[in-house]
């Protein structure tokens, strides 16, 4: 499938992800979550990708559902249903990291979006607003499931009822994002975070990413199960092996990601 919406760049093992609808902060029309649908579930799960970088095009990270494009009378529930779940399930469902590369003012749906990746590396000059309760709606696209879990919900009311803009300092500090750069490059950089993580031991990554989820919702009990089960898959696999030889052998290890 080629994309109108998206630009997809490929780098060592590292898919990078670009919401391309710079002229409206990349704000999502149905499109363009179709497509991203598409690329998350098509070449984000191939094999040969062990990383991948979802960012905007241009200033904005994303402005969140196209307000142009939105009839105010649709059935919103369905066109999450259809359009914006299956992103978010998407995200969830790779096996590999999936990092937000918010080089820019994340809003609404646009913060759920990063909000559901696996971790946030923000540039040092982005921004970031719930937006939704700014025009009378309530928290969608998993918003109110992720930022509950990374900020707690104290924080996420008060930023949805304030609908407040948060700098990146903030966002850093309340949990919103793990990682500020401070470079003058962010689209290089996060992509050489992104390409850094593509070399790493990706099953590892990948039982790591299942792990952390079910300890959401575990009790100890079921979650140190859930561990050891993980754990047995690792230790079996190649890159276990190689990961213990080269700390043996004094040496950076070379991980084949299974
Ligand atoms: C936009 C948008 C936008 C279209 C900027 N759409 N054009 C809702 C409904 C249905 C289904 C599912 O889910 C949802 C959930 C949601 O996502 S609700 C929240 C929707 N998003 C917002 O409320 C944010 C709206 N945007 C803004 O508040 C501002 O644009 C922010 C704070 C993001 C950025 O402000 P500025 O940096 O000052 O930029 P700007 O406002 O000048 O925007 C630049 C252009 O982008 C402008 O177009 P223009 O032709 O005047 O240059 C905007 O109209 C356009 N744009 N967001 N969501």
């Amino acid at each position: 499938m080629t994309y109108r919406h998206l630009t997809l760049t490929e780098r060592d093992g590292a898919l990078r992800v670009a919401l391309d609808r710079p002229e409206v902060l990349n704000a999502l029309n149905l499109e363009l979550l179709a497509e991203l649908a598409d690329a998350l579930t098509g070449p984000a799960a191939e094999p040969r990708v062990r990383a991948v970088l979802l960012t905007g095009t241009g200033r904005a990270f994303c402005a969140g559902a196209d307000l142009g494009s939105t009839a105010v009378d649709a059935d919103i529930g369905a066109v999450l249903e259809g359009y914006y779940h299956p992103v978010v399930r998407a995200v969830a469902a790779l096996e590999k990291p999936v990092v937000a590369g918010v080089n820019g003012v994340a809003a609404g749906a646009g913060l759920s979006l990063a909000a559901a990746c696996d971790v946030r590396v923000a540039a040092h000059t982005a921004t970031f607003a719930l937006g939704f309760t700014g025009i009378g709606l309530a928290l969608d696209a998993g918003s109110s499931y992720f930022l509950s879990r990374l900020i707690g919900p104290g924080r996420t009311l008060e930023l949805a009822f304030g609908n407040r803009r948060v700098d990146a300092a903030e966002a850093l500090r309340i949990g919103l994002v793990e990682r500020v750069l401070d470079g003058p490059d962010f689209a290089d950089d996060v992509m050489g975070v992104v390409r850094a993580l593509a070399s790493g031991p990706t099953l590892a990554y990948a039982l790591v990413k299942a792990e952390v989820r079910a300890a959401l919702d575990n009790t100890l009990g079921e979650q140190l199960a859930f561990e050891a089960e993980a754990q047995a898959r690792a230790g079996a696999s190649d890159d276990a092996r190689e990961g213990i030889r080269a700390f043996v052998e004094k040496r950076a290890p070379r991980y084949g990601g299974r």
